[in-house]
């Protein structure tokens, strides 16, 4: 069995400079990669069990009936990459399917990242496990020297590529190709556009957890910066907007208020908005012709329920 987890802190100070920079900018706007501080990630999880927020269980779903045909599409890998690995637990049917040699996770949460990463080297005796604490969105090219040689995989699961605008995205996808290598592939899951109140629903379910989730946000800025949000005084807002083919979360200011946030005082006026997320809900070609701009060309695609998982190579 081998482990080993490396943490990036000097992450921690982009918290402090991006909030600030966010709360300056019009509209005022946070990073959605600030959602995951612990509480963050266990209410993610708890948006996962929520029968409106059907995402998450049907990439399971999708990934376990196709299994065997995925496995052979992607052929013999020596190593699998996950940015975004969280609790390491989506991974697992790949592993057994594909048997690498090395699996090499990242997560901008550090520290549950590496209790999950190292329950999971206990559970794969052969695999070694590397857990990197980063925001690799910022920072992916420092898990370069952590990449053993061979055949790589990048895997990207859940529809996280959704949170990035369609330039940043495809930057982000070059960014893996790059990490890659020119054999390298990409194992990509995105949610698909569909009924607009579907995706509604999703983002607004019953029982008020992704509202507290995006509301934790607000605790977190409270707890790690010293901020005095009044979390009462902001509107969970989500909405599909099918114009930008988005998913639109926002913080409303339900008063005219000043917070103040690392010693900076911000004003914000009734019904103005700190926007939280975006997540983009993408057609299958229309995401084809986004990775073909980043260098990677489709070689097989799966569908399930509103869901897709596509395979691609690098162009040659
Ligand atoms: C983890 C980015 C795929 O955008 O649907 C869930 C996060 N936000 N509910 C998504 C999220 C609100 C989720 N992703």
């Amino acid at each position: 069995m081998s482990f080993s987890f490396t943490d990036f802190p000097a992450d921690r100070d982009d918290l402090r400079s991006d909030v600030l920079a966010g709360l300056a900018a019009v509209p005022k706007a946070i990073p959605p990669k600030y959602f995951y501080d612990e509480q963050g990630c266990r209410l993610f999880e708890a948006i996962c069990a929520q029968p409106e927020y059907a995402l998450c269980r049907t990439e399971r779903a999708l990934m376990a009936a196709r299994l065997p045909a995925i496995a052979a599409a992607v052929g013999p890998v020596d190593c699998i990459v996950e940015p975004g690995a969280g609790e390491c637990a989506k991974v697992r049917l790949l592993l057994d399917a594909l048997r690498p040699a090395h699996l090499v996770c990242l997560d901008i949460a550090g520290a549950p990242l590496a209790a999950a990463a190292q329950a999971l080297s206990r559970d794969y005796p052969e695999l070694a496990v590397t857990a990197l604490g980063m925001d690799f969105i910022h920072d992916l090219e420092a898990a370069a020297p952590h990449l053993p040689a061979g055949r790589r995989l990048v895997y990207y699961p859940g529809s996280s590529i959704g949170n990035f605008p369609p330039d940043a995205a495809a930057d982000l996808l070059g960014r893996f190709r790059r990490l890659a290598g020119a054999e390298g592939r990409l194992l990509i899951g995105f949610d698909l556009k569909k009924d607009p109140l579907r995706l509604h629903a999703a983002y607004n379910d019953a029982a008020g957890v992704t509202a507290a989730f995006n509301l934790n946000l607000l605790h977190r800025l409270n707890r790690e910066l010293g901020a005095d949000f009044e979390p009462g005084r902001f509107r969970h807002y989500a909405f599909y907007n099918p114009v930008a083919g988005r998913v639109e979360m926002h913080l409303v200011s339900l008063a005219e208020q000043d917070v103040r946030v690392a010693g900076q005082r911000f004003h914000f006026a009734l019904g103005e908005t700190l926007h939280t997320e975006h997540s983009y809900k993408f057609g299958c070609d229309e995401f084809s012709a986004l990775a073909r701009s980043a260098g990677w060309q489709l070689a097989n695609e799966w569908q399930h329920d509103g869901f897709a998982v596509q395979l691609y190579g690098s162009i040659v």
